[in-house]
């Protein structure tokens, strides 16, 4: 994976690496409301995809389903693409990145997708630590069935249909740091260069889930300025733990010093993550710090945005079950078949 970029293709566009142009990665036309934030993930997406020249028929893209699970159809038209049943990509992806562990899956699920009917799904994804970039694109109501209030939506929050949510929200983040996932980040769909480099960051992670959780302003239904969902609250209150830098690992490395103090944060394949502090002594390692900067956050209000929790040290899904080096979509019947004498035994075993 790296990000160089090959001299002009014809008609002056810029080629990747593999020779593809930015064309290559895009999807279909959009069918979303004009300004919906799922939009604007989709474009960073695309950018990030060429840019380190991800192999289009390595990725598998899966989604449940709502208005952000329709979000897959709008990049990487040459990749697999899988839309599933609402709750249940997890399960779903799970089965194809075991079936063919040398693909890359970028999932995307709506807050209601993972939030509510499907949070039995996502925890058990996480306890597997299933290797995968999972985005949340959260806009705290049902988009696609007319703006119901979803797990996550603000406790007292008033919406023109929906009335009054009496429930206290749930924190996609939170859940994810306490199931043991090893990356986890929140975003906002309005703040593109944060948006790539935490998406960068989160392709290069090897750990297994890479959980993005993306604050992605509704806004057909969830746009008042009450909603800490919308552009003009994540606009306003937006708090950035740290300033990012996605280093590649052939890339220029370039750290500004002067900005302030940096911690680097090494990937196992060789990419570095450089955050810039500002100010703040927020240590993304540190599990006990990132709940309490998030429990404090949610007691608050405040809309914390950044690499909130790394730690490379689980095994990942294919280890803990021991399986095969070759993905077992490509072993053959005789090497898939348990061997004459092995049922043998089991029968044997059971006279
Ligand atoms: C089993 C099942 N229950 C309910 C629905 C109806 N349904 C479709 S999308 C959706 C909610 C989508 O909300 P969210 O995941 O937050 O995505 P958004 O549309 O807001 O992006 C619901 C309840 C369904 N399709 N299947
Ligand atoms: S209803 Fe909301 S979530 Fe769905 S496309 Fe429109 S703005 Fe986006």
């Amino acid at each position: 994976m790296t990000a160089a970029v090959k001299e002009p293709g014809a008609g002056g566009a810029k080629l990747n690496l593999l020779g593809f142009d930015r064309t290559e990665y895009k999807g279909k036309p959009s069918t979303l409301c004009s300004g919906c934030g799922h939009d604007s993930i989709a474009s960073q997406i695309i950018a990030v995809a060429w840019e380190l020249s991800l192999e289009p028929h390595r990725v598998i893209k899966t989604s449940g389903i709502g208005c952000s699970s329709k979000s897959p159809a709008y990049f990487l038209n040459r990749s697999h693409g899988f839309n599933s049943l609402h709750g249940r990509m997890p399960s779903l992806t799970t089965g194809a990145v075991l079936a063919n562990k040398d693909l890359q899956a970028i999932s995307v699920s709506g807050d209601g997708d993972t939030g509510s009917i499907g949070l039995g799904q996502y925890k058990h994804l996480l306890r597997r630590n299933v290797p995968m970039v999972y985005i949340i694109e959260n806009n705290g109501v049902y988009g696609l069935t007319k703006g119901q209030f979803s797990a996550t939506a603000d406790e007292g929050q008033k919406l023109k249909y929906a009335g009054v949510n009496e429930l206290p929200p749930i924190d996609l983040c939170l859940e994810a740091i306490a199931s043991g996932c090893g990356f986890v980040a929140r975003s906002f769909a309005g703040d593109a260069k944060q948006v790539r480099e935490l998406l960068k960051a989160a392709l290069s992670y090897k750990g297994g889930t890479a959980v993005l959780d993306i604050i992605s302003p509704c806004i057909t239904f969830n746009n008042h300025e009450e909603s800490t969902k919308s552009y003009s609250y994540g606009k306003a209150n937006e708090e950035r733990l740290h300033d990012i830098s996605f280093i590649e690992p052939q890339g220029e490395i370039v750290v500004d010093y002067e900005e302030g103090t940096a911690r680097e944060v090494r990937m196992h394949d060789g990419s570095t993550i450089v955050l810039r502090k500002l100010g703040d002594d927020y240590n993304p390692q540190d599990r006990n710090a990132a709940i309490s900067k998030l429990d404090e956050a949610q007691a608050k209000q405040e809309f914390i945005t950044g690499l909130l929790y790394i730690n490379e040290g689980r095994k990942r899904i294919h280890e803990a079950l021991h399986i095969v080096d070759t993905p077992l979509a490509e072993l053959n019947e005789a090497q898939l078949r348990p061997p004459r004498e092995a049922l043998d035994k089991i029968m044997a075993d059971m006279n």
